[in-house]
């Protein structure tokens, strides 16, 4: 009876323990932490092939992320190529995300002209762990979409549009829209001028292991006492 309470639990530690994780859209390939690292998928490698897409409206739809790190900076690309290795090209400012937690970009919009193609989305997140990737598979549609529940900033976190040279070189054109970064003094990261900027490696690695594993004792707790109230 406490079995299905445990793994349970164990699923819910190792969740705590990841880089970064997409809420939106939904990724291809399964999630495995410890290659995150691993260009362009994290660790995965579709095919647009055989693949099966969700729809992303290009009028203007959602990407969501939730992040363990205390700095992230977020780069969208997307390919058409069949094997997802190159061609990318960027669909929106890169954007600095500071503090743990989630962050959702709730208007990302893309020229008519991919209405009826597919393409890879790769996220990449850039911290203290370097580049991390997830990717999603897209069909684009017409129209605009409903904000995701899953689309919400969290009430701890702060962004801003900045240059990062580092994300902006791992793309070959950009399509970000002047839109995306009207509120920004920065110039958008397309512009081919890159200045110098910290490498995201040589920082320490300090991930918010320790409140995650503190939250993650403390759901455990709670749920070993769900599972004992339910045995009485
Ligand atoms: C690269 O991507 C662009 C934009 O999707 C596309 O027009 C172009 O044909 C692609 N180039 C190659 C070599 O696949
Ligand atoms: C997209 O939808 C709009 C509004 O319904 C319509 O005017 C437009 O022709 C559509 N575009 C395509 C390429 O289907
Ligand atoms: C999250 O914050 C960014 C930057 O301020 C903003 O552009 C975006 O719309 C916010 N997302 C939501 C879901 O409110
Ligand atoms: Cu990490």
């Amino acid at each position: 009876m406490l079995r299905p309470v445990v793994t349970a639990a164990l699923l819910l530690t190792a969740s705590a323990y990841a880089h970064f994780t997409v809420q939106y859209p939904e990724t291809v390939g399964e999630f495995n932490d410890d290659e995150e690292s691993d260009a362009p998928c994290g660790g995965y490698s579709p095919s647009l092939d055989n693949i099966e897409t969700v729809d992303f409206h290009v009028g203007g739809d959602a990407i969501a992320t939730k992040s363990t790190h205390p700095q992230t900076n977020w780069l969208y690309r997307i390919t058409t190529d069949d094997i997802a290795k190159n061609n990318w090209t960027q669909i929106y400012s890169i954007v600095q995300q500071s503090g743990p937690g989630d962050y959702c970009s709730e208007a990302v919009t893309l020229p008519s002209e991919y209405i009826g193609q597919k393409a890879i989305l790769s996220i990449v997140g850039s911290g203290i762990d370097g580049l991390l990737y997830q990717c999603s598979a897209l069909l684009f549609v017409n129209g605009t979409a409903d904000t995701p529940s899953a689309c919400v900033n969290g009430s701890s976190i702060t962004a801003s549009y900045v240059d990062d040279s580092t994300l902006s070189s791992m793309v070959s054109s950009s399509i970000v829209s002047d839109a995306d970064s009207s509120d920004s003094s920065e110039t958008p990261a397309s512009s081919t001028t890159s200045t110098p900027s910290e490498t995201p490696n040589s920082a320490p690695s300090m991930h918010t292991f320790a409140m995650g594993g503190l939250g993650a004792l403390m759901t455990t707790g709670a749920m070993v006492l769900a599972g004992f109230a339910f045995m009485i």
